[in-house]
C-alpha cells in the first residue's frame, strides 16, 4: 500500500477533493499548499500578504516560500503523506527529490487526475473562490501546460504515474484513485 503519494493534475480536476478523501481514508497527513497558503493569507500573515496578488493573479507563488511550507511539515511529521498541488513545477520537484532523499522518504505513487478543460472551467466557475473566475481560470490553466504538465514526464520516466479519469461523480472518482494505487 502507497503511503507516500503526489496528486498531479489541472486546477479543478479534484486534486483537493480526492486528496482529502485518501488522505482520511489511509490516515495520511494531506498537506495542500493551496490550503496553507490560503490560512496565510486569512490569518493576514506577511507569508499571506506575499502570496494573496499572486494568488489572485492565477500565477504560482514562490518556489522558496512554497518550499519553506512543505518542508517544515514534512520534517515534523512521522507517517504517511500525501502531497496536494505540490511540486507544481520542475524546481519544486527536483527540491522535493532532494528534500525526500535527506528524509529517506521516497514518493511511491504519482496520481494523474486527467479532466476535459470544459468541465474544469465549469466546475471551478461553480465553485466561486476569488480566483475563479474566467480570466484568472485561464491564465491557471495556461500556467499549469506550461509550468507543470512537464512533471508528468518528469515522474513517468521514474515509473510512478497513475493515470485516473476524473469524469464522473467524486465517489466514482475516489474509486478510480483506490482501483489505480492496486
Ligand atoms: P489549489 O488550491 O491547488 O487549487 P486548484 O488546483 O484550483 O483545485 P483542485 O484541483 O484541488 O480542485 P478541487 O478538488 O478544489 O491552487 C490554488 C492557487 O494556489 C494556485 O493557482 C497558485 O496560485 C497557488 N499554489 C498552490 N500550490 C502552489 C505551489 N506548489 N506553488 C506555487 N503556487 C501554488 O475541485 C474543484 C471544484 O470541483 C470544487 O468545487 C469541487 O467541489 C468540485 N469537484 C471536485 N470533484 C468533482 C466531481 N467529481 N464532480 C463534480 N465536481 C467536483
Amino acid at each position: 500500500m502507497s503511503n507516500r503519494l503526489l496528486f498531479l493534475g489541472p486546477p479543478g480536476a479534484g486534486k483537493g477533493t480526492q486528496a482529502q478523501l485518501l488522505a482520511a481514508e489511509r490516515d495520511l497527513l494531506h498537506l495542500s499548499t493551496g490550503e496553507l497558503l490560503r490560512a496565510e493569507v486569512e490569518a493576514g500573515t506577511e507569508l499571506g500578504a506575499e502570496a494573496q496578488a499572486v494568488m489572485a493573479r492565477g500565477e504560482l507563488v514562490s518556489d522558496a516560500l512554497v518550499l519553506a511550507i512543505v518542508r517544515d511539515r514534512l520534517i515534523s511529521h512521522d507517517g504517511g503523506w500525501l502531497l496536494d498541488g505540490f511540486p507544481r513545477n520542475l524546481a519544486q520537484a527536483e527540491a522535493l527529490s532532494e528534500l525526500l532523499e535527506e528524509l529517506h522518504q521516497p514518493i511511491e505513487c504519482v496520481v494523474l487526475l486527467q479532466l476535459d478543460d470544459g468541465i474544469l472551467l465549469q466546475r471551478l466557475l461553480s465553485r466561486g473562490r476569488d480566483d475563479d473566475n474566467e480570466a484568472v481560470i485561464s491564465n491557471r490553466l495556461e500556467v499549469y501546460r506550461e509550468q507543470t504538465a512537464p512533471l508528468i514526464a518528469f515522474y513517468r520516466q521514474l515509473g510512478l504515474i497513475r493515470e485516473v479519469e476524473a469524469e464522473g461523480s467524486v465517489e466514482t472518482v475516489a474509486k478510480r484513485v483506490v482501483d489505480g494505487l492496486g
